[in-house]
């Protein structure tokens, strides 16, 4: 199969919600040598947002919504553990990473992180749905260079600049570098706040933390 075959059928099982498929396609394509990066950005990604719009034009409902993603975190799952052996380990620095208060979306904020991870940058995930005080003592504890956080909703991202707010009124905000990310997110958003970085997909991310930890 050629690697846009593979791009439309990923995109296909994201859409179809056939976890099955998804995972399938995943194997089959590693096996022929596609770029794991590549079939994620390119195919299940693009299906995901796609179901995205049909949900937003009310052409699809949550419950189908909740099976693509769970399609879609088969894929990654998968594609994840061929992009960690890929990749190197020497730490070049600690990044805390949340996905907001309030907010569950966590799929991209899985791929940032798988990609971080092979580029020797340590990253303590959080999980999602985390409140501000916990991110920053998680940081605390685990002497972060970087904390970045992930929101998808134009509600949550207020969270974002609750935290910068915060880390200044502890006025910890010189002791970490920020970044953030996530769909409503935007450089101009990252500078009406105050956070040291946005990163619109996850190979910016990483190169946009590597700059931050002066790694050029
Ligand atoms: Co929701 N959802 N969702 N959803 N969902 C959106 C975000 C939405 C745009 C869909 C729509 O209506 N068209 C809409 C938000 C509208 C708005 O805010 N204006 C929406 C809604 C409304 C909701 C609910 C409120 C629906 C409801 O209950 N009625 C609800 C909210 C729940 C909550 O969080 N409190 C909800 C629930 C869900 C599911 C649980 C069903 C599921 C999430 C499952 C999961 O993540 N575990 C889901 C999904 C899948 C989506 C869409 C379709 C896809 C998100 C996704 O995974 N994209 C989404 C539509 C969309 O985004 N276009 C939508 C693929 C992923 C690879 O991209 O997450 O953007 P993305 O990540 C990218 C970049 O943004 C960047 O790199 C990633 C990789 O390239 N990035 C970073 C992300 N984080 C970063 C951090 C960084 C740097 C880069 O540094 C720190």
């Amino acid at each position: 199969m050629s690697q846009s075959e593979y791009v439309s059928k990923a995109m296909g099982a994201v859409l179809n919600c056939d976890q099955a498929q998804a995972v399938e396609i995943a194997n089959q394509a590693l096996a022929e040598g596609v770029d794991p990066v590549f079939l994620l950005n390119e195919g299940f990604s693009v299906g995901i947002r796609e179901m995205g719009e049909l949900f937003g034009h009310g052409e699809v409902f949550l419950p189908q919504l909740i099976l693509a993603a769970e399609t879609m975190k088969a894929a990654t799952a998968v594609l994840d553990q061929a992009i960690q052996e890929s990749g190197q380990t020497s730490a070049k620095g600690t990044m805390v990473m949340a996905t907001v208060e309030g907010d569950v979306h966590d799929i991209g904020k899985g791929i940032v992180i798988s990609l971080l991870n092979t580029q020797g940058i340590k990253v303590i995930d959080l999980g999602r749905d985390v409140p501000t005080d916990k991110i920053i003592q998680a940081a605390l504890d685990n002497n972060a260079d970087i904390i970045g956080t992930s929101a998808l909703l134009t509600t949550t991202i207020m969270a974002q600049k609750k935290l910068e707010d915060e880390l200044c009124r502890r006025n910890l905000r010189s002791r970490f570098k920020t970044m953030v990310g996530g769909a409503p997110c935007t450089q101009r958003w990252a500078n009406k706040i105050g956070a040291d970085a946005y990163a619109e997909d996850a190979a910016e991310a990483v190169t946009k933390a590597l700059e931050l930890l002066g790694h050029k």
